[in-house]
């Protein structure tokens, strides 16, 4: 260390670096690091990306109210709104470190280095990642620190004037050699190839190129469903439509940039309690009976009343049969599914071997192999189950093994090992605290009891007594079904509720339960006004 280094540590009238030079530092120290993380993360695996693995790793981290408020409160943007904070975050330390460190770039190093340490952690920590994955968050902290310590180093610096050495005003000196000029040409150059490298990075992690392997695969299924019902929704009178549009369908999962995997990559492996281990390809399915099935599909997380639940025609190779063929031994209750993310999912294995069993290995959606949000190539799905306990998207391995051995994603974060959907009703038309006209009214919604069936829907006006509603045509019993009631509103405010009952005799609950552990029960009911 030279003598002018150890001057700037001890003398306060050392030079300094502007505050915006030494902001300026910071922020592109740290753009550069994730930048160099972003590319050669490209180069291994998109997924050991560190900006990414640090906010896949912070949703596992987030305790679920939290994460139940960010699904409540920002919807399918959560994710984006997670990653818009991390980079806000990142970018106020990467300038409070810069403007710490304007006399020595100690306090930015340590930042530099607990960021990149953080980066390495979240990384080691992903279930999914190869240990080589590691060069990623690693070239992060060493382009991080590296033109950081540089960039330091060129900055131009501002003295005390002699004359003012006692007032603390300084002047900008610029330090031979060292100008302002050449500091701010390198700083552009490092910024513009940060930008290579992210985009580098971009185009080169996007090379797994999702949507060419959905564009080569044609699905015919060999058993089609039966068309659906004219008559079997209510769309004019306000329901959603029975067949939910592949770009309508709700999503819920915990991914946070979504896995690119390619169909002819794609293996599964079935293993554990079983005979024969199997190791299916996406040939393999593709030469299988192709069945399809209407199924609604839904998520515990719904509240009453709320938006998750979607219906489509599934195309799909019977699980039960690929788990037969395996030879699932005696005693093996659970089927363990693990997604390409890490995610795992515990299904009843009995829900699966039942001889009625529509349980799916699911390639296609309204008749298009899966979009790569909804599990491109490969999914899984078993009515009747919440998509937690049974829909596992990117499916890659599947384990035949007990309850008692192992604990699903959501299982270790407190919710119920065995969920199948509750029967639940919501009304669609009008909607809470909606204005309408007074006179002859329609109210619509949807009832769902997916593998019972919905039998009957009653509506209450204003408390009064329960009154059928009339239901739309069944198109089976895992699907949703319609219900539609009209009547003679008087002005002024009212409220409504709605109950189903399923095939089973079943009368929805008006006990309110939360979502978690094993879905919400309750009424659906709400105020609105009449208008005259
Ligand atoms: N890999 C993976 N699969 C997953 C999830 C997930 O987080 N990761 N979420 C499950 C949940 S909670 C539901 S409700 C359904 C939702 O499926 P969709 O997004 O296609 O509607 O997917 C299930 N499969
Ligand atoms: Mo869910």
């Amino acid at each position: 260390m030279n003598a002018s280094t150890r001057r700037q540590r001890t003398d306060p009238r050392a030079p300094r670096l502007p505050l915006w030079a030494a902001a300026a530092v910071g922020l592109i120290a740290v753009a550069a690091a994730l930048a160099a993380g972003h590319l050669v993360a490209a180069l291994i695996d998109p997924f050991a990306s560190p900006f990414l693995a640090v906010g896949n790793t912070a949703i596992d981290l987030t305790p679920h109210p939290l994460k139940d408020f960010a699904i409540r409160a920002f919807g399918e943007n959560d994710k984006v709104v997670l990653l818009a904070g991390m980079a806000v975050v990142i970018a106020g330390a990467a300038v409070v470190a810069g403007a710490l460190s304007r006399r020595t770039p100690a306090p930015g190093t340590v930042l530099a280095a607990v960021l990149g340490l953080v980066g390495v952690v979240a990384v080691l920590a992903r279930p999914t990642l190869d240990a080589v994955a590691v060069l990623a968050p690693l070239a992060s902290l060493v382009v991080g620190l590296g033109v950081f310590l540089w960039l330091h180093r060129i900055a131009p610096r501002r003295v005390p004037r002699k004359a003012a050495v006692d007032d603390t005003r300084s002047v900008e000196w610029v330090v031979p050699g060292l100008g302002r000029r050449r500091f701010l040409i390198t700083s552009g150059v490092v910024v513009a190839g940060a930008g290579v490298a992210a985009a580098g990075g971009h185009l080169i992690g996007g090379r797994v190129d999702v949507e060419a392997s959905r564009r080569s695969i044609r699905l015919t299924p060999d058993v089609t469903a039966p068309p659906i019902p004219a008559g079997a929704d209510f769309a004019r009178d306000g329901t959603p439509t029975f067949i939910t549009p592949n770009s309508e369908f709700y999503r819920v999962d915990t991914a946070l940039s979504v896995p690119k995997l390619l169909a002819q990559d794609w293996r599964l492996r079935v293993h554990g309690m079983v005979d024969r281990e199997l190791v299916l390809t996406y040939d393999d399915l593709l030469g299988r009976e192709l069945v399809e099935k209407t199924i609604s599909l839904c998520c515990v997380s719904n509240e009453v009343g709320g938006p998750y639940i979607s219906t489509t025609n599934f195309i799909g190779v019977s699980l039960r049969d690929i788990l037969a063929e395996a030879g699932v031994r005696p005693g093996a209750d659970q089927l363990a599914t693990r997604s390409v993310d890490g995610w795992t999912c515990g299904t009843p294995v009995a829900d699966i071997m039942k001889p009625d069993s529509d349980a799916l290995l699911a390639i296609g959606m309204n008749g298009e192999p899966l979009p790569a949000e909804h599990g491109f190539p490969v999914r899984m799905v078993v009515p009747g189950l919440y998509g937690f306990v049974s829909a596992t998207k990117w499916l890659v391995d599947a384990e035949l093994t007990t309850f008692a051995e192992f604990d699903a994603y959501w299982v270790k974060r407190d919710w119920a090992r065995k969920a199948p959907i509750k029967t639940m009703s919501r009304i669609d038309r009008p909607k809470g605290f909606e204005q309408v006209p007074a006179g002859r009214f329609v109210a619509a919604g949807v009832a769902w009891a997916q593998h019972r069936g919905i039998d009957k829907v009653e509506v209450r006006l204003d408390g009064g007594p329960w009154q059928p509603a009339t239901l739309s045509t069944e198109v089976n019993v895992d699907t949703w079904r319609m219900w539609r009631a009209e009547f003679d509103l008087s002005a002024g405010s009212h409220t409504l509720d709605v109950r189903a009952t399923d095939r089973t005799g079943y009368t929805q609950t008006d006990e309110r339960a939360e979502p978690i552990p094993d879905g919400a029960s309750g009424w659906h009911s709400i105020f609105f006004t009449a208008t005259p």
